[in-house]
């Protein structure tokens, strides 16, 4: 496509024109790699990812089970606090949402927060009605390739902006927690490990709630 060979000031100003980057951002053309911490290894023997809390039944799937579930593709913009944002990024993976439809996932009516648990005890937490968003994906493949070490492979949270969506909420994209190994459904919200090193809980990237 054309738009690849403008340079990047060019396609930041197209974007702006189109109404799509957030007060305070700038578009790259990069995929910058943040976190705290190291990078972990993965095991598909020992990996297993689960789901406790305000569930009817908690669920342990290994990585065969995992890789067996209804996948989703999504493209979407993604916004970090630290100022980038990178548009019409690919993500293909496991939607919340579908699993909550399909069955697969069954909530109690009490649940109303959701906390991303990470290798390390990583934390990010997010309003339930966000988690089953179309624009929040369990990703494991980015741009039609498995996720690299450093963007959180296996698998990630991941969560952006589908442009002229303006009916969902869009936060920054540290609520992805990289190397994810479960959820927990809760009633009451709690804190993630950027939220309580003082980023703002609700996050939006349209208000510049960048911190608290
Ligand atoms: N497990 C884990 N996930 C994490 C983080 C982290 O420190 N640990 N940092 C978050 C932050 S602050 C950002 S901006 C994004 C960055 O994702 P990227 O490295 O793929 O760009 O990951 C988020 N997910
Ligand atoms: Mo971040």
């Amino acid at each position: 496509m054309f738009d690849r060979f403008l340079n990047r000031k060019a396609e930041e100003d197209k974007i702006r024109q189109e109404g799509r980057l957030p007060p305070g951002q700038a578009l790259t053309q990069k995929f910058p790699v943040l976190h705290y911490g190291q990078v972990p290894t993965f095991n598909a023997a020992t990996w297993d990812f689960r789901i406790w809390g305000e569930v009817e039944e908690e669920i342990t799937w290994n990585w065969a089970e995992f890789e067996r579930l209804p996948r989703a593709k999504i493209q979407m913009d993604i916004h970090c606090v630290t100022r980038w944002s990178k548009f019409d990024t690919l993500w293909e993976g496991v939607s919340v949402k579908t699993l909550v439809e399909e069955g697969l996932i069954k909530l109690k009516p009490a649940a109303k927060f959701v906390i991303q648990h990470a290798e390390y005890g990583y934390t990010a937490n997010l309003p339930l009605e966000i988690v089953l968003q179309d624009t929040f994906l369990l990703a494991t493949h980015f741009d039609g390739e498995p996720l690299s070490p450093d963007h959180g492979y296996p698998l990630r949270g991941v969560i952006g902006h589908i442009p002229g969506r303006a009916d969902l909420q869009t936060p920054y994209f540290w609520k992805g927690a990289k190397w994810l190994r479960g959820l927990e459904f809760r009633t009451q919200d709690q804190l993630g490990f950027w939220e309580r090193a003082g980023y703002h809980n609700d996050a939006d990237v349209w208000r510049e709630e960048r911190f608290r």
